[in-house]
């Protein structure tokens, strides 16, 4: 049998936690025939501690024959030690009053910090993902405290979006999720991003001609997808949670076991492609294969596709040159 990897997951006793430690545990990221140790981190506060022995007492309740380990922690220098996959979840929410500003400076003390700690003690191949919130620049910071990792093994979650945008799809045209191929979503994780359908193919077919009505794209699709978001704060008062663990395993997975050929959406460091400046960490269509992504190229950007792109492009721009001095 297979030799155990080991998986961090930060913010391991909140509401995404909750919803992802189970699968991840149960094999659904990794495979079912791929044992895991978790590597569990949490803020040091007594509560959040606490809370955590109460997850571990669930999960060793499982029993989980993929399970082979459960540790807690409270410092990033320990909890990422040797881990092959690391998940971070865990970020500062915005409180009352405070300000984007305040946001983006809190969130990159936490992932400078875990950025390093990850550069010092994990395996020199780990995989990172970041979900937490500003996912692509927490990721962007992260990768830039880890100047001895690949740059290339920082990542950001814009799954959900995609997998968004697909459901929507198949509403619209009374097809199963399961048959559309060749979605893309474009850059930040925010509702600036750009859900994509114009290569896209269910069952075969050309979505974009079964669907037919550019309206509906602009003022239908792309907000639905783009507020979906505030739209389960609104009816749940409470964020997304078990479809950002659900996305959050769905990357994972395909970036470790590949996706024979589908595309999938992942923010990844830019090497240039579409125009983008290198090192924006931004949502991408890439394909996996052996345990790596490769962007897919070669796509024609039409003018309003530009127009979205330079969109959701600045207001990265903005949020990354907001925290260079930090860093
Ligand atoms: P919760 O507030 O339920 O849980 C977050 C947990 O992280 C808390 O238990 C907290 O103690 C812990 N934490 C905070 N700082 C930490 C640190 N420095 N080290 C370790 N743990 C730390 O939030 P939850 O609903 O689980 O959401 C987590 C993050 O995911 C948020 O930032 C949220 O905005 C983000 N999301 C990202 C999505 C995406 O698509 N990229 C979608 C869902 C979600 O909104």
């Amino acid at each position: 049998s297979k030799k155990p990897v080991r998986v961090a997951v930060t913010g391991a006793a909140g509401q995404i936690g909750y919803a992802l430690l189970f699968r991840i545990a149960s094999g659904e990221m990794l495979g079912k025939d791929q044992p895991v140790i978790l590597q569990l981190l949490e803020i040091p506060d007594e509560k959040a501690q606490n809370a955590l022995k109460g997850v571990i007492m669930e999960l060793e309740d499982c029993a989980f024959p993929l399970l082979a380990g459960i540790e807690a922690h409270s410092d990033p220098m320990t909890a990422f030690k040797d881990t092959d996959y690391a998940l971070l979840v865990g970020a500062r929410p915005r409180g009352p009053g405070m300000e984007r500003a305040d946001l983006l400076a809190a969130n990159a003390q936490i992932f400078t910090v875990q950025g390093k700690a990850l550069n010092a003690v994990a395996s020199r191949n780990v995989r990172v993902l970041v979900v937490g919130n500003p996912a692509n620049t927490n990721a962007y910071i992260a990768m830039k405290s880890a100047p001895d990792l690949p740059a290339k093994n920082f990542t950001a979650m814009l799954r959900l979006d995609h997998n968004r945008a697909a459901s929507q799809i198949a509403a619209k045209t009374g097809k199963a999720v399961a048959g559309i191929e060749k979605l893309a979503v474009w850059g930040n994780h925010s509702p600036t991003m750009y859900a994509d359908y114009r290569f896209a193919t269910i069952d075969g077919q050309p979505v974009k001609a079964l669907i037919n009505d550019e309206e509906w794209n602009r003022n239908t699709f792309l907000p639905t997808v783009g507020k979906r978001g505030a739209a389960i704060i609104a009816a749940r008062g409470l964020s997304s949670a078990a479809s950002a663990a659900n996305a959050a395993i769905d990357h994972m997975r395909d970036w470790a076991l590949g996706t024979q050929g589908k595309w999938v959406t992942m923010g990844v460091p830019s090497n240039g492609e579409y125009g983008i400046p290198k090192e924006v960490m931004f949502g991408y269509p890439v394909t996996c294969e052996n345990g790596e992504y490769k962007i897919v190229e070669g796509l024609e950007i039409d003018e309003f596709s530009r127009e979205c792109i330079n969109k959701t492009l600045n207001e990265l721009t903005e949020e990354q040159a907001g925290v260079k001095h930090l860093l």
